[in-house]
């Protein structure tokens, strides 16, 4: 059902034009004079608003609705209903930061019942789509046997045959959208010590893995997405980063290793994750999203902005040393994982990319000739201090210039607040008990 017309959808672009009008000016003379202090430094602020203006990641089609704790959930006025409508919220989103353009779906929460309308319907507000995901950690009615016990791992082969089918079903409808990737994350695991044997469960999702991976068309990559817990609490399968490097490379070349920032134990030094899996060459994406506790899935860069900025140093660094990698290929997907409970998740989403979008500049800042130096000679005080340096530089302007010169808003979450868009939807989509949006 195409509910959402032409003509009817985004933010109108006069409303746009008009809140940059009145903040250029400003911007003009701050990106000019922040210009000079990075030319003192050797850096040209023009190359760094190109890069910045390159700079993608994609929005998750279950970001856009309200999230939920395992408490509750408040729904906010306006929320989508179903996919179109998640399609017209990640369209308004891409409007106004312009570093949006692709949505990652989720099957079957987000299943289109006709996937080429649904790519039309994409293309026609400037989307495409990103990484399909597939989701075999709940059950969905109609389904002959349930994950209680686990999916691709399970003990009983007709269910981890279940749970193969799916993924590719989820392939399958993802060519028809246009994706090029499918990211497989599980829910299995054990709660309890003796429910499940270690490296047989193991054997089981690679058996498992392979049967995916024989029916992954050329030019697809298949993301394995490992996490340390929940919903298992005692175990999981694909525990951590070096499993799933192991599970990579034994599937070969079209498998690699995704990182969600949510899925490690507290400590873990996760720019060194991201280091070690870049140098073994099986870096394949990132969920992005920020943590105090656990997979808190709280917005990115809103707890830990200097371990987000240590990400993209290493990022970056690969990406400037090509020849200090295994990979020629290099080129991880960025992707939003996110839930949204207490914020207006299309603020919170546009809030979100910019954090990215801003860590990445700043490490696009370092001083990598003088780092190497500093480190060559133990200065470690200096060494730190180059990345101090980059990490406390204001680029706002290089952020907002890089916008406006996409065709976005200048501050975006402001020219959204301005448009009305929200009151607007609330009044086109009275709200459905029964719809659920967001992770809960
Ligand atoms: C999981 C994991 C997956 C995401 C689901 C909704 O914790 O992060 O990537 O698809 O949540
Ligand atoms: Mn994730
Ligand atoms: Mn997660």
């Amino acid at each position: 059902m195409l509910r959402a017309m032409a003509g009817t959808f985004g933010i109108p672009p006069e409303q746009i034009e008009r809140h940059n009008a009145e903040r250029r000016a400003e911007l003009e003379a701050d990106h000019t004079h922040l210009g000079k202090q990075l030319a003192r430094r050797g850096l040209d602020v023009e190359r760094l608003t190109t890069a910045a203006q390159r700079f993608e990641v994609a929005v998750p089609s279950w970001g856009v609705g309200t999230g939920g704790t395992r408490f509750a959930r408040f729904p906010g006025p306006g929320e989508p209903r179903d996919v179109w409508e998640k399609l017209d919220d990640c369209a308004a989103i891409h409007q106004l930061g312009r570093a949006t353009p692709r949505v990652s779906l989720h099957i079957p929460w987000d299943e289109p019942e006709d996937p080429s309308a649904l790519a039309r319907f994409a293309k026609e507000r400037g989307l495409a789509f990103d990484a399909m995901n597939s989701n075999t950690f709940q059950d969905f009615p109609g389904a002959k046997h349930s994950y209680k016990f686990g999916s691709l791992t399970h003990t009983d082969a007709a269910v981890r045959r279940q749970a193969i089918e799916h993924n590719l079903h989820v392939i399958r409808v993802g060519e028809k959208l246009g994706s090029r990737s499918i990211t497989v994350w599980i829910g299995d695991g054990g709660n309890f010590p003796g429910q499940i044997h270690f490296r047989a469960a193991l054997e089981r999702y690679l058996e498992s893995l392979r049967a995916i991976h024989a029916g992954l068309p050329a030019g697809w990559t298949l993301f394995l997405e490992h996490k340390v817990y929940e919903p298992a609490l005692y175990s999981t399968v694909l525990n951590d980063w070096g499993t799933s490097y192991w599970c990579a490379r034994e599937l070969g070349d079209q498998v690699q290793c995704l990182v969600d920032l949510g899925h490690h134990a507290p400590t873990t030094n996760i720019e060194l994750v991201v280091a070690r899996l870049i140098q073994f060459g099986k870096l394949g994406g990132f969920h992005f999203n920020d943590s105090k506790h656990g997979d808190d899935d709280l917005d990115s860069g809103s707890i830990q902005p200097f371990q987000l900025f240590l990400v993209f140093n290493e990022l970056v660094d690969a990406e400037q040393s090509r020849a200090a990698r295994r990979d020629p290929r290099f080129a991880p997907a960025y992707m939003l994982d996110q839930s949204h409970n207490v914020t207006d998740p299309i603020e919170s989403l546009l809030a979100s990319a910019g954090e990215l979008q801003r860590a990445f500049v700043q490490a696009s800042l370092v001083d990598r000739d003088a780092l190497a130096r500093f480190q060559q000679s133990n200065d470690v005080l200096m060494a730190h201090r180059t990345l101090k340096r980059a990490f406390t530089t204001d680029v706002e302007p290089i952020l907002a210039m890089a916008r406006l010169r996409s065709g976005g808003a200048i501050d975006p979450i402001g020219a959204f607040r301005a448009s009305g868009y929200r009151a607007r939807k609330a009044e086109e989509r009275p709200a459905v008990s029964s719809h659920r949006s967001g992770i809960v």
